[in-house]
């Protein structure tokens, strides 16, 4: 932590980057992070190679953070935050490894501890979490604004408060950002409450496209490239549908199967493949699981990872296929205790 503040008070211009295809914590943590530095001084740019989903739009100032980056020599020192290694900021991510101070800011379990110093702790709950540790530990004000970014980052990181990784902590940090002038209400308004007609109709194309496997065990969801080009979405409008397969009565595996686009650029939402090494994989498997089912293995074994209760990986397999592999996996796995 000292490392990192002294690091920050000594340099002029910083880059501050987040993983592609960011979630709440991503971006949250990424927006407050460089409010913060900016009202100190700091010049900085925000960058994400990906669009921002638009439920957070409200975000403040949200519409500065840029997915173009010419060049990183203006840049003494580079931000990474919510990424497990350097590769998850996407394209630019050899570019950005070249700036001379690089500050690795993350609570993933398998971060390579890349860079000059981090700040990685797979205790908190979100990046977000250490980013307001970190705007303590300088002394800093925490504005509105900035307390909006950090809560939804931890809102959404903790999956609203159901998660594992909910402390006692969490609630004690959200309990300071509403003094900073949080509304929970509004976060949740806007989180969660606006989807627009496309997504609507894409949950309802997931819904319609649940299967059961001859087991009753597992439930699996299919999306296609159409149905995003029919719906007008994209791979994020689907963030969260597979908690609907979690959800069924004796389900004990949930699997989301998406089409990739061809010649798609690389990784998926949680980051099972690295930078460029599946351009001809065909879909994105998620897993989810619940209590001691492990779906890491399961990924694992397809050449992807994850945590326990979330995994995912990308293949070349045919869908049939696919479905069958997963199935069979599971069931011969007695250490899964799926028959339980
Ligand atoms: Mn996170």
């Amino acid at each position: 932590m000292e490392q990192i503040v002294r690091n920050i008070w000594n340099s002029h211009q910083i880059l501050l980057a987040s993983h592609e295809n960011p979630d709440g914590d991503a971006i949250g943590a990424l927006l407050a992070l460089g409010l913060f530095l900016e009202s100190i001084g700091k010049k900085i740019i925000m960058y994400n190679a990906s669009p921002i989903p638009a439920v957070y739009n409200f975000l403040p100032c949200v519409d500065t953070i840029t997915s173009k980056l010419n060049s990183v020599k203006p840049y003494d020192a580079a931000i990474i935050l919510d990424c497990g290694n350097i590769d998850r900021v996407g394209e630019m991510a050899d570019k950005i490894s070249r700036i001379p101070v690089i500050i690795n800011i993350d609570h993933h379990i398998t971060n390579t501890l890349f860079g000059t110093c981090h700040l990685v702790d797979p205790e908190a709950c979100a990046s977000a979490a250490l980013v307001f540790h970190l705007i303590n530990e300088m002394g800093g004000k925490i504005s509105k604004d900035i307390a909006t970014c950090i809560y939804t980052g931890i809102l959404t990181d903790t999956g609203s408060f159901r998660f594992s990784n909910t402390k006692k902590r969490t609630f004690s940090i959200c309990e300071d950002l509403m003094s900073c002038g949080v509304e929970p209400f509004e976060v949740a308004r806007h989180v969660y409450g606006t989807y627009s007609l496309g997504r609507i109709k894409l949950l309802n194309m997931a819904l319609e496209s649940i299967e059961i496997s001859p087991n009753g065990k597992l439930s699996f969801m299919t999306l296609t490239q159409k149905m995003l080009k029919e719906t007008g979405t994209h791979p994020e409008d689907a963030d969260g549908v597979i908690n609907y397969a979690r959800r069924i009565e004796d389900i004990k595996i949930a699997v989301l199967i998406q089409e990739l686009e061809d010649n798609h650029p690389a990784t998926y939402s949680n980051g099972s493949c690295s930078t460029g090494s599946c351009s001809d994989d065909k879909y994105h498997v998620s897993l989810r699981s619940n209590g001691k089912i492990d779906v890491a293995k399961i990924a694992m074994a397809f050449g992807g990872g994850g945590h326990i209760n979330a995994s995912g990986f990308t293949t070349k397999a045919g869908l049939g296929e696919l479905k069958n592999m997963i199935t069979e996996m599971a069931d011969k796995n007695s250490e899964l205790c799926i028959a339980n």
